[in-house]
């Protein structure tokens, strides 16, 4: 794959532009700090965009542009603590030989528990979810602990460079966040202080999750350094991890508790698992070689 021809600021342009037609965006402060954020190579270009609007709290956007070596997109939206709708992850890893892809409506609330959150969010978007599990297999054994943020319409997929599965990923770009567009025209605020509180911990749990244990961060760790990529992570990528609630990761996940208190550094306490799909047609969790 020829690196320098390719980029995913095509994906970021629709997904700006296809939300400005359904709500107002306002750029966030986090957007003028992390603008000029420049790699110490001096060859590898980050651009970062990030906004809210009525029912958004948070929509950023980070790509990483290295023609020699690499693309990345990592592409989320949080909605307000108002909604509980899921939240919007494209996260996309390409080299010039293989490419990692997660694109997923990752649900708020854990669906093999929540029964309710699944009917209400995905039983209609499984036929969409099918097409594309189709044209993306499964990428294989996965962090056991990461299958409680995925949906049973996750696209978790990895492929060997290829322009034709670039194109075929832009339309599952598209397909999904238009399903999300719908989901958010069609959410009714909540107003039980309860729910709201609720749905503002699940938040805050994920965001915790991912600015502790995303696979990406080694590798801004190398672009930017290690405070700046920790800035990154949690002013900008999972900006909120700090403000929106008090509870520790270790409060949230406990299994990862060291002997001395310290939080394990490994990705798994479970290890990988899931060698397959592990969700039939109907989105009922079937296990698939997990550990449950
Ligand atoms: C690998 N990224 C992965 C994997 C997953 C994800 C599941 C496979 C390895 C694993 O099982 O952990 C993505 N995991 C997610 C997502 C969630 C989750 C989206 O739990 C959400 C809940 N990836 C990025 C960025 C970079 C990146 C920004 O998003 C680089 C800057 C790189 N991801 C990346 C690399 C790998 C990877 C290099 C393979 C290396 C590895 O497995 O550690």
């Amino acid at each position: 794959m020829d690196l320098a021809a390719f980029s995913y600021q095509k994906f970021v342009q629709f997904a700006v532009e296809r939300t400005q037609r359904h709500t107002t965006l306002t750029p966030l402060p986090s957007q003028e700090k992390f603008k000029f954020v420049k790699a110490k190579d001096d060859k590898t270009i980050l651009n970062a965009l990030s906004f809210c609007a009525p029912k958004i709290r948070l929509l950023r956007s980070l790509t990483i542009e290295d023609s020699s070596a690499m693309q990345v997109l990592d592409y989320a939206v949080f909605s307000k603590p108002e909604y509980d709708l899921p939240i919007f992850c494209a996260n996309f890893f390409t080299t010039a030989t293989r490419s990692i892809v997660v694109l997923d409506l990752n649900p708020l609330y854990d669906v093999t528990i929540r029964r309710d959150y699944r009917e209400k969010y995905y039983k209609k978007l499984m036929p969409l979810g099918q097409k594309y599990a189709k044209l993306f297999p499964w990428g294989g054994k996965v962090t056991s602990e990461s299958m409680k943020f995925f949906s049973p319409i996750v696209l978790w997929t990895t492929f060997t460079s290829s322009q034709y599965k670039h194109d075929e990923l832009y339309s599952a770009f598209v397909d999904y966040y238009k399903a999300w567009l719908e989901l958010v025209d069609q959410a009714v605020e909540e107003k039980d202080t309860s729910q709201i509180l609720q749905n503002l911990e699940a938040q805050h749990k994920y965001l915790t999750w991912r600015s502790e244990k995303d696979p990406g961060y080694p590798i801004l760790k190398k672009l930017v350094g290690e405070s700046l990529s920790k800035d990154l992570v949690r002013h900008f990528l999972f900006e909120g991890v700090n403000t929106l609630g008090a509870k520790t990761f270790l409060d949230y996940f406990p299994e990862y508790r060291c002997e001395d208190g310290a939080i394990n550094h490994k990705r798994s306490v479970i290890g990988k698992s899931y060698e397959t799909r592990p969700w039939d047609a109907e989105g009922d969790f079937i296990g698939g070689g997990g550990p449950g």
